[in-house]
């Protein structure tokens, strides 16, 4: 990883990941490119992103003269992270959303189920995640609105099926229609630093029936056969401590902390956090409030943890989860 990269870069690359059209991606390409620290370490970055920009404006001509239908869908983002459940057919992504969400999607006990993609919220610790539950992937018609929806995802769910011998099969094809286009489910998020075609998106294995006894050997007959790197869940709907274990799990997936903000002289409302992402500094959180605040920034005091009680920090600290924060 080249060193340097600012968090205004860091939010433009973030906001590429979610980019759902030519003409977005143009933009924030565009953005990433006028941003990137220009020097030695970053000349294999600023490569990946000008053939990545011809790719994009070439795209956009393309749909500008015949507009590719269906190949978006508008789903409105909400919460802290968006997450897209996806699997084979009957592998539990209807009762995995079910048992984590207020929504109430078809489950039923056989296949093709779902028809449409349904945005649902989880709830975790004063956050909320957004769930999409989503139709069976059939390998060799994958549309496109399902291709940009994985791609563009904060975090993917990989729903296996403990329960079924088919699970290993059925989970390798599904991984591998993806990789085929250039979408890999990853341990972490971003971009191969050589090729921003191809879109890491981290994700997590979640075996559902896992009141099976022999899940466990299913699941590694799939990772044997794949090396597949993503860290799994056990989860049984009649089990509610799976249940609460597998919310953990998906939050821990976006790599996320949550920090908490005060005004001077004022107390912390500790219901509702605010999270960015592992690794973030003072800057980052103040640019996701608003850049004026991130450019006029001078410092912050920090409370929350036992070692420091109003401790003044620069704008490069990194912030910790459950930290609370005053911007000055
Ligand atoms: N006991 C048990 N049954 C489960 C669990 N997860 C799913 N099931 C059952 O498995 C069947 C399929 O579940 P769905 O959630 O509808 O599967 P799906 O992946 O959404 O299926 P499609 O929409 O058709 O792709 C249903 O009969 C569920 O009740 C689980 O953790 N434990
Ligand atoms: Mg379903």
């Amino acid at each position: 990883m080249p060193a340097n990269l600012t968090p205004m870069y860091r939010k433009a690359e973030r906001d590429f990941r979610r980019a759902q059209t030519p003409a977005e991606r143009v933009e924030c390409l565009q953005r990433m490119l006028q941003l990137i620290p220009r020097h030695k370490g970053t000349d294999k970055l600023q490569a990946a992103i000008k053939s990545s920009l011809s790719e994009a404006r070439a795209e956009l001509q393309r749909t500008q003269n015949a507009p590719k239908a269906g190949s978006v869908l508008r789903i409105a983002r909400h919460g802290c992270g968006r997450v897209v459940v996806v699997g084979a057919a009957n592998a539990g992504k209807s009762q995995l959303v079910a048992a984590l969400t207020n929504a109430a999607p078809e489950v039923a006990p056989f296949p093709f189920t779902t028809r449409e993609p349904l945005p649902a919220m989880m709830p975790w610790e004063g956050t909320q995640i957004q769930l999409i539950d989503t139709p069976p992937v059939v390998p060799d018609a994958l549309p496109p609105w399902m291709l940009n929806l994985v791609r563009t995802a904060d975090a993917l769910v990989l729903a296996f099926d403990g329960a079924d011998d088919d699970a290993p099969a059925q989970s390798c094809d599904v991984v591998r229609a993806f990789a085929e286009r250039r979408t890999r489910f990853s341990s972490r998020a971003g971009f191969d630093p050589e090729d921003f075609g191809v879109a890491h998106v981290p994700a997590l294995l979640a075996v559902t029936r896992a009141n099976d006894p022999d899940w466990n050997l299913r699941v590694e007959l799939f990772r044997e056969e794949l090396r597949f790197p993503p860290a799994q869940v056990a989860f049984d709907v009649g089990q509610p401590d799976t249940v609460s274990a597998t919310a953990a799990a998906i939050f821990d997936t976006l790599q996320l902390v949550r920090v908490f903000t005060k005004r001077p002289g004022e107390a912390a409302d500790l219901t509702s956090p605010l999270t960015i992402g592992v690794g973030g500094t003072v800057e980052d959180l103040a640019l996701q409030i608003h850049e004026d605040l991130a450019r006029d920034l001078r410092h912050a005091r920090l409370w929350g943890r036992s070692d420091h009680d109003g401790q003044v920090v620069g704008r490069d600290y990194v912030l910790h989860d459950g930290d609370i924060v005053e911007l000055h």
